[in-house]
């Protein structure tokens, strides 16, 4: 074990994170009595506690660490950018080289002629940022009545008040007062739980087709734009059937309807291309970025455009920024990132090598009882646990329970493996070895058997009526 001994002990910390710490996404109060975990340190895809457990990261952070931990380069580029400068705005006709290149390069990588970034500091703000382009975009154009924006339900993107609301979650439109007006849900491409007796394909069109019912209903001089993650991330890695994105694109392409593709999660090897629009065959008119354009080791996002919304846009003055779009650290951090990625030809290994494997295995978990479905696209992967395989149905147990179990026993065996619902999903750092892959399937696994034993000895194997 590694020894820590340059901190306070765990009890401290966790006191003092109880007593001033309000974590995002948590029941604080409940949290504080159980303790939280404390890491401390971490390389490759290995975190370490601060008991000195060492602990697989599944998730590489939340969805962003694509190039694992513990790469001194980003870290030399930050330092020496502090040096050099720390900090200048982008607002007053002034620039800095960072954001200069960084924003030269995306445009390089980006898809089609999406060759304009409008930088913020992550996701949540990045969209906002959408929301307001779109609606101002139409307004230009002399169609002010163009300004709903149709999303999806349990779709996620963000937790501000503007990507909260194009966000389809439930529980978060229930607090503080969301969604904000002109904007409208349809139902998500999730086959496994809604497909009833449905073939995937059929089901994939079906909830396309949904868009067009929507954009016929309120009439196309309402609707702005459409926004999607090309597969749901936070929602469940759920992969659409192979139907939904051609529909979406020949129905956004039909209409006058801007297609704004949310890549946080997706974009920059995820799912193996530069952009899931590639993987899917998409073309989106903006695409939103942050997580992996960094890996995590800055809090960077943005917001790439194609050249007519940049034209239109450009035409006026956009009253909209944030104080450290395009910061000069974490556009540096960004592209020494972006140059790792390219050179060490990161996509080419997960690819070639960690993407195949990773697919044998995790969809060999179907093995398992618990195990319905195992779905992947590149580095993301979800399984669905279920009581009964051949009708897909949902446990007894509240949804979640059973879930949270699982996702317990992984703590437990050292693997990080987030539960949402009662799916398990994964997106593991884009760098992780074959053995590191075994390790993970290993541990997974073990969990699934002990999650299946409690679900035995408290009567929770039961399939909902
Ligand atoms: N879009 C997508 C698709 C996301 O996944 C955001 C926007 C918002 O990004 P920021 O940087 O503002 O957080 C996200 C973020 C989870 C989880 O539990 C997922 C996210 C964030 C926090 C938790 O899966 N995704």
């Amino acid at each position: 074990m590694v020894s820590i001994t340059n901190h306070l002990p765990t009890a401290e910390l966790q006191a003092l994170d109880a007593a001033h710490h309000m974590h995002p996404f948590t029941a604080n109060g409940e949290l504080a009595e159980k303790g939280v975990r404390i890491i401390t340190r971490a390389s490759g895809v290995t975190l370490t506690d601060s008991e000195g457990n060492e602990i697989l990261d599944g998730m590489a952070g939340l969805w962003c660490v694509n190039i694992g931990y513990g790469r001194d380069e980003l870290a030399d580029v930050a330092a020496r950018q502090m040096r050099e400068l720390p900090y200048y705005n982008t607002f007053f006709q002034t620039t800095h080289v960072p954001s200069i290149a960084l924003a030269a390069k995306i445009a390089e990588l980006a898809p089609g002629d999406l060759n304009h970034v409008f930088f913020a500091s992550g996701g949540s703000e990045a969209n906002d940022t959408n929301i307001r382009m779109v609606r101002h975009y139409w307004a230009l154009k002399g169609k002010p009545t163009k300004s709903v924006i149709i999303a999806r339900e349990n779709a996620y993107h963000g937790s501000s008040v503007g990507s909260g609301s194009l966000g389809g979650m439930k529980p978060m439109h229930e607090q503080g007062g969301l969604p904000i007006p002109d904007v409208h849900h349809i139902g998500q491409p999730y086959w496994w739980a809604e497909g009833g007796d449905m073939t995937p394909e059929a089901f994939g069109l079906k909830r396309a087709q949904e868009l067009e019912e929507a954009i016929l209903e309120m009439g196309e001089d309402r609707v702005a734009a459409f926004i999607a993650e090309p597969v749901q991330g936070a929602g469940g890695v759920i992969i659409p059937p192979s139907t939904y994105w051609p529909e979406i694109q020949r129905i956004c392409d039909k209409y006058e309807i801007l297609l704004i593709v949310d890549e946080v999660i997706c974009g920059f090897g995820r799912t193996g291309k530069w952009f899931a629009s590639n993987t899917f065959d998409i073309r989106p008119d903006i695409i939103t970025i942050a997580k992996g354009l960094s890996s995590g080791y800055a809090a960077i996002g943005g917001s790439i455009v194609t050249d007519e919304i940049a034209d239109v846009i450009g035409s006026d003055e956009f009253n909209h920024g944030y104080t450290y779009s395009g910061h000069p650290v974490a556009a540096a951090v960004a592209l020494e990132n972006l140059r790792i990625l390219e050179e060490e030809n990161v996509l080419g290994y997960v690819n070639d090598t960690a993407a195949p494997y990773l697919k044998e295995k995790w969809e060999g978990l179907t093995d398992h009882p618990l195990v319905g479905e195992a779905c992947i696209s590149g580095m993301m992967a979800s399984i669905a646990l279920t009581p009964d395989k051949s009708s897909r149905a949902a446990f007894e147990a509240e949804a979640g329970t059973v879930g949270y179990i699982c996702r317990e026993r992984c703590f437990a065996n050292n693997l990080i493996m987030r539960h949402v619902g009662d799916r398990m999903v994964i997106s593991p750092p884009l760098i992780i070895t074959l053995a590191e892959i075994d390790t993970l399937i290993e541990r997974t696994l073990k969990s699934l058997d002990e999650c299946l034993g409690i679900l035995k000895r408290d009567g929770l194997y039961k399939a909902a009526a």
